[in-house]
């Protein structure tokens, strides 16, 4: 799609970027999950889904990816000021901007929502909180790390009884899309939720929905999953289902009816968030504004394996008094068929479902199995706004954004492939280039570079690395040069600080 000056065009779509957080691949209807979530499947039955689109494995990682263009640079936690932000980029673009939930890359000026191109801002600055009551502290913060919860940067210590911030991020979404709607710019919105990242909080209703249909256990869960994949055609080339995670442990065993409530709640934290996005939708249809609306929606992360506090069957998941996880052996059934989960890079860490809606751009109902990457979103939008990125942000020049538009995808082409994508986290890393993937994990024993062919082996099953050293010393090299350009861990280096137990 040519770019034209945006200034020339008055009908340049609203965009909104919606986020979950800690979602595993195969949660959701249109990628074969078992959840209800009709008003997710309502947009990919509308628009195209991706089946080989990428995060960051990490919430501060994809973010500051997500919200700038760009790779994470050294810790990842915030975005550097010689990088701009997607706010700063489409206000300049002549865009109202707004930012709904979760930011997560630094509480303090300079560095606020605020401070980085919001307009307005209303959410959470850390990394998760207690969903009906989010100046709780929870058992997570270890040394009195305060929830900040800022809506026009006012502190709020005060939450009335029935909150619940997958609803309040909602609602406030909605009333700023109504007031943005009665001005002339177009906007961008990012809702991103806190849902269903620990801890396991939902309404009692949407619970009991759920409660008694995870008594199979996860391995159960992941093959009606995969069959699911399979039948609605997911994938061109089916690939095989990974076997059994190290971190998995035997349902047989387990406190099945404890662990059955653990995956309900879960199930009813994505179920609320759909019956969300049901409600922003209708919002949209009210306004008359839905068809010149883009919707994207991704998950930040692979489903998560973390267990904060310990596995504690004494503690009712659900209810505000209790902090629970769903732990590894859910945590990586999530991410069905795929390997691992959230902090790994393995298919089950990093992929995630990428759905985006566009009437009259998209054609409906299809799938793509282009590869992309969240570094391609802020390009995306630059271009669908017809606008050129910022050449200097809070004083100095800034660097070349790293992702490339999907605009041609979205319009059902084919775009060239991007060069090489690079991830790592806590010591896991990877580079894929074109079919070939090259994996370090952590988990692995031994610990090596590992090959994989993501056309034949999607599943990471059988390590090639023996049989071609050539390409592993191409990849690898590949790899150490864009290591040490962002600042990122080289494979056996010490892990990331922040790798492990934390509330991100
Ligand atoms: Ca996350």
């Amino acid at each position: 799609m040519a770019s034209t000056a945006w200034s020339a065009d008055a009908t340049r779509p609203n965009i909104i970027l919606m986020m979950a957080d800690d979602m595993g691949f195969s949660c959701i209807s249109p990628y074969g999950g078992e959840i209800q979530t009709p008003n997710l499947q309502k947009l990919a039955d509308g628009g195209v889904k991706f089946t080989q689109f990428y995060n960051n494995a990490k919430c501060t990682t994809t973010r500051a990816s997500l919200l700038s263009g760009m790779y994470p640079r050294d810790s990842g936690n915030s975005i550097p000021n010689g990088i701009a932000t997607i706010g700063e980029q489409m206000r300049a673009a002549g865009y109202r901007t707004a930012l709904c939930g979760k930011w997560h890359l630094g509480s303090k000026a300079p560095q606020r929502p605020f401070d980085r191109g919001f307009d307005e801002f209303y959410g959470l600055m850390d990394g998760c909180c207690n969903f009906f009551n989010p100046a709780q502290p929870d058992p997570d913060a270890k040394g009195g790390k305060v929830r900040i919860f800022g809506q026009n940067d006012e502190l709020i210590t005060e939450f009335p009884p029935g909150f619940y911030t997958t609803d309040a991020f909602t609602d406030h979404a909605i009333k700023t899309i109504k007031r943005f709607h009665g001005e002339s710019k177009p906007f961008f919105l990012h809702l991103a939720f806190t849902c269903p990242h620990y801890p396991l909080h939902a309404p009692a209703e949407d619970i009991a929905k759920y409660r008694g249909k995870y008594k199979a256990g996860w391995e159960a869960m992941r093959v009606a999953r995969y069959e699911r994949q399979k039948a609605m055609g997911l994938w061109d080339k089916m690939p095989a289902l990974s076997g059994t995670d190290d971190k998995a442990y035997a349902f047989e065993g387990a406190n099945q009816d404890w662990e059955d409530l653990r995956m309900a709640t879960y199930a009813a934290m994505v179920d609320r968030m759909d019956q969300n996005i049901g409600r922003l939708m209708k919002s949209l249809e009210e306004l008359g504004i839905a068809d010149n609306t883009i919707i994207m929606f991704l998950s930040d992360n692979g489903g998560c394996s973390e267990e904060p506090g310990g596995r504690d069957d004494t503690q009712q998941p659900g209810l505000v008094s209790t902090y629970t996880a769903v732990g590894p052996s859910w945590g990586w059934a999530q991410n069905a068929p795929f390997r691992r989960y959230k902090s790994w890079v393995n298919e089950g860490g990093i992929s995630t479902p990428f759905i985006v809606r566009w009437p009259g751009h998209v054609k409906p109902n299809t799938k793509s199995n282009q590869v992309g990457h969240i570094i391609d979103v802020l390009p995306t939008c630059l271009e669908v706004a017809g606008a050129k990125p910022l050449a200097e942000v809070h004083g100095e020049k800034t660097q070349p954004i790293e992702g490339s538009s999907l605009a041609s995808v979205l319009h059902g082409e084919t775009r060239s492939a991007p060069k090489e994508l690079c991830w790592e986290w806590s010591g896991n890393c990877a580079v894929r280039h074109g079919q070939w993937k090259l994996v370090w994990d952590t988990a692995a024993k031994p610990v090596k570079w590992e090959l994989y062919d993501l056309e034949s082996d999607r599943t990471e099953l059988h390590d090639l690395a023996a049989t071609k050293p050539e390409l592993v010393k191409e990849l690898s090299d590949a790899y150490t040069r864009w290591a040490k350009a962002t600042g990122r861990k080289l494979p056996g280096a010490a892990k990331n600080k922040k790798g492990k137990g934390t509330s991100d």
